[in-house]
């Protein structure tokens, strides 16, 4: 890259007329790279959003350029991830009356009891956190078309916090600059990797409820990953653990030869 860069430069400096695949391209890199930028102000810089764009006094010119900045990369920051695709979503009469029970790995009923999410934040520090904690965050209702790759498919109706709101309220803006994150039942038996963008994805909840009732154990009690824009693979039962990794994450259906990405 840095190579590229210094020849470019060369190369314009010399006159040369840009070479416009060279230019396009260059322009996809800055803007993935920016889009770690939109991450920052979406999670760190939220106070500054909410300020007056004309405040007073000597601050007050920067204030609004640096504004105008911020929302050039929350801008970005929305195309990055793929939140202008959802899924589709149903009523509640459209919701299934006996939901199918698919694939228990990793699935321990003892560890129901005083479970807590093990979040693994920067620098590998853990921290535990008790349901009543999610509880209290900012509750997302979604009712969907649930599809497994062995092809059924389900109108199934879930409710939790959705992982932005959780990543910002734990403020994982450090850990969010990783690619993937990576999810794993308390005994490490069943696991999975998801893209970073998936994760952020709006639709994208750490589930507590289904059908307005607690997650019963065999749907993955007490909390579970739903993951519209994925394949049911990805949507981990009981979440142990949470953890951020700039590489893919081992992931169980992906290592008995599934697409890593398994999306939809
Ligand atoms: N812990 C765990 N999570 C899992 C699985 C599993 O075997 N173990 N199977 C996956 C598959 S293949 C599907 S289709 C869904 C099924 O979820 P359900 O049983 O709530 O319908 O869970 C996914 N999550
Ligand atoms: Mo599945």
């Amino acid at each position: 890259m840095k190579e590229q860069n210094k020849d470019d430069l060369q190369r314009f400096n010399e006159g040369e007329p840009y070479d416009k695949q060279k230019v396009n391209r260059r322009t996809f890199l800055s803007f993935l790279t920016l889009g770690a930028g939109g991450i920052a102000a979406y999670f760190g810089w939220n106070r500054l959003y909410h300020e007056p764009l004309e405040s007073e006094g000597a601050t007050a010119g920067a204030r609004k350029t640096l504004r105008g900045v911020l929302n050039a990369n929350e801008q970005v920051f929305d195309k990055a991830v793929p939140g202008n695709h959802l899924a589709k979503t149903y009523p509640a009469s459209a919701v299934v009356k006996t939901p199918k029970v698919n694939g228990d790995v990793g699935l321990d009923a003892k560890a129901i009891e005083d479970w807590k999410l093990q979040l693994v934040k920067a620098h590998g520090t853990t921290t535990a956190i008790t349901i009543a904690e999610i509880k209290a965050l900012p509750k997302t209702d979604l009712t969907f078309d649930f599809k497994c790759v062995e092809g059924w498919e389900q109108v199934q109706r879930w409710a939790g916090v959705k992982f932005a709101d959780f990543a910002k309220h734990f403020n994982l803006q450090n850990e969010l600059m990783n690619k993937h994150v990576g999810l794993k039942t308390p005994d490490g038996k069943y696991y999975v990797g998801v893209d970073t963008a998936s994760m952020l994805h709006p639709q994208t909840i750490l589930a507590y409820e289904m059908n307005g009732q607690p997650i019963t154990p065999d749907h993955g009690a007490p909390l579970r990953l739903i993951i519209p824009v994925k394949y049911g693979i990805k949507n981990l039962k009981q979440i142990g653990t949470i953890f951020f990794s700039n590489e893919r994450p081992a992931d169980y259906w992906a290592e008995r030869g599934y697409d890593y990405f398994a999306g939809l």
